[in-house]
């Protein structure tokens, strides 16, 4: 018998949401596979970038702050996807980011089981965002970049989660709070939702 496809988790939010660190730890205690779609996005930019044009376009759009082109995106999340044939379930972190992007994955690889939305104050997404910079020096960590990362969210928020919403598929968290509060709500909601 053919095995059943993976469980699919989105986990959404603004930068500095802690969607990174909540889908690594969903990854650890299920034991599901963890794609970033930004890692993904920023690891083919830097090596990309130089060599190739298309890349080297994308490289300067991620490193303003904007969002890399959906085709290329929903590409790289599949061609990630195709490498993870005995998965269980697989947690995407960061994507999608609007209503278009989440038509598109549908379209062109499933309906996920569960989406989960960090939903955060601008506050603590710009406190965050600051304290991770100076620890990391992402390239897109930079003033300009971040401001730009919160007002995309913030243009495209409110109708994602809606599309999800009217779906029935998504779970909204108050993540404001401390990492482990946040993933003992997502945990229960996993529980509840998917086994
Ligand atoms: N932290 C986390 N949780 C905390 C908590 N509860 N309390 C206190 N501190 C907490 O967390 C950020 C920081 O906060 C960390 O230092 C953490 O320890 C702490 P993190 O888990 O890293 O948050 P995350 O939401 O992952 O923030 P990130 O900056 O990664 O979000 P972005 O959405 O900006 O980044 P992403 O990598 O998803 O995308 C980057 C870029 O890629 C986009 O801007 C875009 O250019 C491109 N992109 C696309 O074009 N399309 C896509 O589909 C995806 C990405
Ligand atoms: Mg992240």
């Amino acid at each position: 018998p053919s095995r059943p496809r993976p469980k699919v988790i989105l986990i959404i939010g603004g930068p500095g949401s802690g969607k990174g660190t909540q889908s690594l730890k969903i990854a650890e205690r299920y034991g599901f596979e963890y794609v970033s779609v930004g890692e993904l996005l920023r690891k083919k930019m830097i090596h990309n970038a130089t060599s190739n044009r298309k890349w080297s376009l994308i490289a300067r759009i991620i490193t303003n702050g904007e969002l890399a082109p959906q085709e290329t995106t929903i590409t790289e999340i599949k061609q990630k996807i195709m490498k993870l044939p005995d998965a269980s379930g697989i947690v995407i972190d960061g994507f999608p980011r609007d209503v278009a992007q989440a038509l598109s994955f549908e379209d062109q690889i499933c309906t996920p089981d569960l989406v989960v939305f960090l939903a955060c104050s601008n506050q603590r997404l710009k406190e965050r965002l600051e304290k991770r910079a100076e620890q990391q020096g992402r390239p897109d960590d930079n003033p300009k970049a971040t401001e730009r990362r919160l007002a995309n969210f913030k243009q495209n928020a409110v109708p994602l989660v809606k599309y999800f919403q009217e779906k029935g598929l998504i779970v909204t968290l108050d993540a404001d709070r401390d990492e482990e509060e946040v993933f003992s709500d997502i945990g229960m909601m996993v529980d509840n939702k998917l086994f």
